[in-house]
This record gives C-alpha cells, sequence and structure tokens, in this order.
C-alpha cells in the first residue's frame, strides 16, 4: 500500500462537476481509495497564459497500484472526461497530474515523480499544503509547508472549501 498525490486541474466546461467526476472515478477503482480531498482553488493559468482560469485540487490516495499501473488509470480518466466536449488545441477538460508516490523518486520515459515542476508551482502547493504539509518532497528534500513558503500563493484563490471526500463526491457540499 502506497500513499500518492495526485493534483487535478480543469479549465475548460463545467470545472467543478469535472473535478467531482474524476474523483469520483479514481475513488471507485477497486485498488484506489482517496483518503483526503483538499478544497477546491480557481487559480491563474501558468504557462500558456492566455487561457481561462483553472480549478485545481489535490488528492491523498492509498493505493496498491505500482506508480506506472496508477498512471495509466489517470490517464484513462483524463480521456473518459474529455469525451465529454473536444476542442482542438483547446484547453483542457480534465489534467491529472501525479504529485508523489511515497517517497519514490522515479525517472521513466513516461513517469517522472515528483512531478518536476510541483516545487514551483503555487496551484499544486497550496492545496497540497492543505492535506499535507509536513510531507516531504524527497528530491528538494524539503516539506510541503516550507516549499509553499518560498513560492508563495499569489494567483491562487479559495474557490469553494471541502472537508469530507465521501459528501464531495456525493454533491453535498
Ligand atoms: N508524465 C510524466 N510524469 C508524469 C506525472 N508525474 N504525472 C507524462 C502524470 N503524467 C506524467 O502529459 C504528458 C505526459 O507526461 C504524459 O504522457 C505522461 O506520460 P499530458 O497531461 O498529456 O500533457 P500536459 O498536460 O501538456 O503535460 P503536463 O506535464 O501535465 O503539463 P503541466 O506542466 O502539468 O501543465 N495552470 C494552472 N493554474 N493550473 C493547472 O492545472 N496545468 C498546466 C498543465 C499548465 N498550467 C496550469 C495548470
Ligand atoms: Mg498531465
Amino acid at each position: 500500500m502506497t500513499i500518492a498525490y495526485i493534483s487535478l486541474g480543469s479549465n475548460m466546461g463545467d470545472k467543478v462537476e469535472s473535478l467531482r467526476q474524476a474523483v469520483e472515478l479514481l475513488h471507485q477503482n477497486s485498488s484506489i481509495e482517496v483518503t483526503k480531498v483538499s478544497s477546491i482553488y480557481d487559480t491563474d493559468p501558468v504557462g500558456y497564459e492566455d487561457q481561462d482560469v483553472f480549478m485545481n485540487l489535490v488528492v491523498e490516495v492509498e493505493t496498491t497500484l505500482s506508480s506506472e499501473a496508477l498512471l495509466i488509470v489517470c490517464q484513462a480518466i483524463e480521456q473518459q472526461l474529455k469525451r465529454v466536449r473536444i476542442i482542438r488545441w483547446g484547453p483542457r477538460t480534465m489534467d491529472l497530474d501525479i504529485i508523489l508516490y511515497g517517497n519514490e523518486v522515479i525517472h521513466t520515459d513516461n513517469l517522472i515523480v515528483p512531478h518536476p515542476r510541483m516545487h514551483e508551482r503555487a496551484f499544486v502547493l497550496v492545496p497540497l499544503a492543505e492535506i499535507a504539509p509536513n510531507v516531504v518532497q524527497p528530491v528538494e528534500n524539503t516539506s510541503i509547508t516550507e516549499l509553499l513558503a518560498q513560492v508563495g500563493a499569489e494567483g491562487v484563490r479559495l474557490f469553494s472549501k471541502i472537508t469530507h471526500v465521501d459528501k464531495f463526491i456525493q454533491s453535498d457540499e
């Protein structure tokens, strides 16, 4: 059993509903239990800036899947939710990135963990600090709280407070 953290982002369509569906699909997988979910944040786009604001959150999962198998599940969920609306070259309905997988450091052709840009991105660190403040990023060897203090929270705003995984999936909060 490994504890992993996954960052979810959406900037197209019904963003909050897409996030809810993605968390539900993760939780429905018999090898994955979603144990914590951060609040939802609306965040200024980083990188290619000429696009709509994102909604971002981070989940903690307990899983018996290998990191490679977890990536395949994440990509399948992206595909499932992207099917709803397809805009060529457009922004994404749903992006799932594996941020941390235990304290493993992984470099394969299709998977880099910890996510190579997580430690400089407020849209990952703000929600991650909410559910995993004392977890240590094994490459930087620095806690999430300390990384967030270095980066700051500019461009990241609390949109909706989430406290219970089950209530969020059932849309009661
Ligand atoms: N890949 C390698 N490592 C990982 C990992 N740890 N988790 C590979 C997931 N995937 C990983 O991903 C491209 C390839 O990355 C995959 O085939 C996988 O084998 P992708 O999602 O198809 O492409 P992408 O989204 O363009 O790449 P990536 O790396 O997810 O993009 P970024 O850098 O994460 O940027 N601004 C705000 N405010 N909020 C956001 O959520 N997201 C992005 C996406 C940009 N700006 C944003 C946000
Ligand atoms: Mg991605």
